[in-house]
Order: C-alpha cells, then sequence, then structure tokens
C-alpha cells in the first residue's frame, strides 16, 4: 500500500474463536464500536469468517470472527463452518482470542479448544459474559481450570454486552501485533462487501423471527443490489448516490413446509420480515433501501455440495 507508514505503526490479525454463543461476534462489534457482525440468542449464527477492520492513527487491527466450534459436523454446512474457524486459527491470525463463558469447561471443551489454539500463536483466553456469574469465585475457578488445560498467554474476564474489560483487552490485542503497514485503505471497516451484509441482516431478522429450525435452513441470497453508481462493490460506510438502493434477495429453505412457514398465513411473516429487514439494512447502511425478498426452496442444501458452494460455503473438506 503506498501510503506514508508512521513510525512504530502496528497492524495485523485477531482471530477471535470459541464454542457456539459465547459472543464472539458480540465482541468483535464492541471491538469496532459499531454493528458489523449478526448476533443472535440462537447458537450457530455466525457462518462466515468475517473480518471487522478497526482503524486508529497508531494501528489498523483486524478481527476475524468465525463460526462457533461444534465437536462433530453433522453435515456439509457444519463441516464448511469448521474448516473456517480451523483455517482462521492457523493462518490468518497474529493472536488468537478464545472466547468462553464463566461455566467450568467439561473435558470436551478443553480437548476441543485446546486443539484450536496449540501452535505458535498467542493465545488471550477471554472469559466472556461476566455479569452472568454467579460470584467472583466461580469466574476464578474457570480462570484457573482453563490456564491450568491451556496455558494462555493472558486471561481477560469481560462483558462483551455492556463493553466491561473491553478497552483493556484491545490495548493488549494491539501491543502484540507486529509494526506493519496496514493490510487495507483505512477507511475500510471490512473486507466484505454491501452485498454481504444484506444477506446477513435479512439472516439476523430471520434467526429474530422464526424459530426451532426454520433459521438453520435458510439461506439468503442476494440476486440484485442497485445502486447508482457503486452498488454491491461498495464497502460500509461509502456515502451513497442519495436514490434509494433497491435490494432483491432470495431465501432459500430446505423444504416445501419450511416456505410455507417463512411465507405464513396470508404473506403476514414474509412482510413483516422484509420491514425489519428493510429497516435494519437502512440503518447498517446509512441510506434508504428497498428490499424485495422471495422465498425458494433448495431440498436438503445444507448437505448438498453444489448448492453449498453456490451460497459461498467451501463444502466438505
Ligand atoms: N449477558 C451477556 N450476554 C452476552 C454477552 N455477550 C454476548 N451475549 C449474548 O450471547 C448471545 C450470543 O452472542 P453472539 O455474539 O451471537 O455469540 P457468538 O459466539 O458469535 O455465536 P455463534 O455465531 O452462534 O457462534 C446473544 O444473545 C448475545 O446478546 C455478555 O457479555 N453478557
Ligand atoms: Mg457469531
Amino acid at each position: 500500500m503506498d501510503q506514508p507508514v508512521k513510525p512504530g505503526f502496528r497492524a495485523g490479525f485477531a482471530a477471535i474463536l470459541g464454542r457456539p454463543n459465547v459472543g464472539k461476534s458480540t465482541l468483535l462489534n464492541a471491538f469496532l464500536q459499531r454493528k458489523l457482525s449478526i448476533v443472535s440468542a440462537v447458537p450457530q449464527t455466525t457462518r462466515h469468517k468475517i473480518l471487522g477492520i478497526l482503524n486508529r492513527d497508531d494501528c489498523q487491527a483486524c478481527f476475524l470472527d468465525t463460526p462457533g466450534l461444534l465437536d462433530a459436523a453433522k453435515d456439509g454446512l457444519q463441516h464448511a463452518l469448521m474448516r473456517t474457524a480451523r483455517i482462521a486459527s492457523r493462518d490468518d491470525a497474529d493472536v488468537l482470542l478464545l472466547v468462553v463463558e464463566p461455566s467450568l469447561p467439561s473435558p470436551q471443551d478443553l480437548e476441543a479448544l485446546g486443539r484450536l489454539t496449540r501452535g505458535t500463536h498467542p493465545v488471550l483466553l477471554v472469559i466472556n459474559k461476566a455479569d452472568t456469574a454467579p460470584d467472583v469465585d466461580a469466574l476464578r475457578r474457570t480462570a484457573e481450570a482453563y490456564d491450568e488445560a491451556l496455558k494462555p498467554a493472558e486471561i481477560h474476564v469481560i462483558s462483551a454486552l455492556r463493553k466491561d474489560g473491553v478497552e483493556e483487552l484491545l490495548a493488549s490485542v494491539i501491543s502484540r501485533l507486529p509494526e506493519s503497514p496496514p493490510y487495507y485503505e483505512t477507511d475500510r471497516i471490512s473486507d466484505r462487501w454491501e452485498r454481504f451484509f444484506a444477506e446477513e441482516i435479512i439472516r439476523e431478522k430471520i434467526f429474530e423471527q422464526y424459530f426451532e429450525e426454520i433459521p438453520h435452513a435458510c439461506a439468503t441470497v442476494v440476486e440484485e443490489f442497485s445502486e447508482a453508481g457503486s452498488g454491491s462493490r461498495s464497502w460500509p460506510g461509502r456515502p451513497g448516490s442519495g436514490r434509494n438502493d433497491r435490494v432483491s434477495a432470495i431465501v432459500y429453505v430446505e423444504r416445501e413446509t419450511q416456505k410455507g412457514i417463512l411465507i405464513g398465513a396470508k404473506g403476514k411473516a414474509i412482510r413483516n420480515l422484509t420491514e425489519t429487514a428493510q429497516k435494519a439494512l437502512k440503518d447498517f447502511l446509512g441510506r434508504p433501501v428497498e428490499l424485495d425478498l422471495r422465498v425458494k426452496v433448495r431440498s436438503n442444501w445444507r448437505k448438498d455440495p453444489k448448492a453449498l458452494r453456490e451460497f459461498g460455503f467451501e463444502g466438505r473438506s
């Protein structure tokens, strides 16, 4: 990158890893002080590696949010998610943030997390959701159990939701990044285009509005993203043209019955989904947007390598 770099400028990558639902995406958003990665109360919300870029005068810290680590993958989608998490832990990072909850780890937890973090990268153990811990003693016991088994370089006790301890953790991450010029232009907040975030935001609203197997059976694909000028090859934060974006997306489900649930009686559910997703998209993009959603069945797409590739997953490794 052809820009003068200040002496002492640091830049690098920190991968955020851990079990499903421990608050990895919430932590990414807390670091960036904006909502970039989707969050839900349902495990296995994050499906892709998402890079969030924090730009400051003295550094560029690139955080990789990853899918939650499972013990065993049940289908092609889960295989792809685990592969994504493994690759993020091995290749991309200068620092690993291993996020856990305040409860005591099981032997399987220690085994799985140990396998993921063994290697040359320094590991910072992050005990998140400290606000839910019954008392300080419980946190201390959890910290000791992880410390003994995984020997992390540091242990941080935080609440990503309340932003307690996040500043200190951030300072520690930055201090461990190498001196380097920035990897990305310094007005970028992600390596993903707006099209990707549109797909993610629709999926987040599906997680909020539908229950049981429905959210996991859905994949979202933006077919058209028209914005005068830059369109889908814009990244978040870029000013728009002043005209409304039009986003046309398909929600793929695995079976006809799921399609019926998604659409709802007289189309009420899909109208509701379109409305809430459109509002969230507008908030994210900072400009008006018209969203059109259609539902299609793609039989058992989570087990279909071709569909997984089409939907942006790499398939089984
Ligand atoms: N009480 C409390 N809840 C939190 C905290 N951090 C995250 N949560 C909640 O935990 C749930 C899961 O958060 P996510 O950030 O989606 O978790 P994740 O690890 O990215 O989950 P996956 O993408 O499914 O692996 C959400 O309901 C969050 O609001 C915290 O510090 N305290
Ligand atoms: Mg997540």
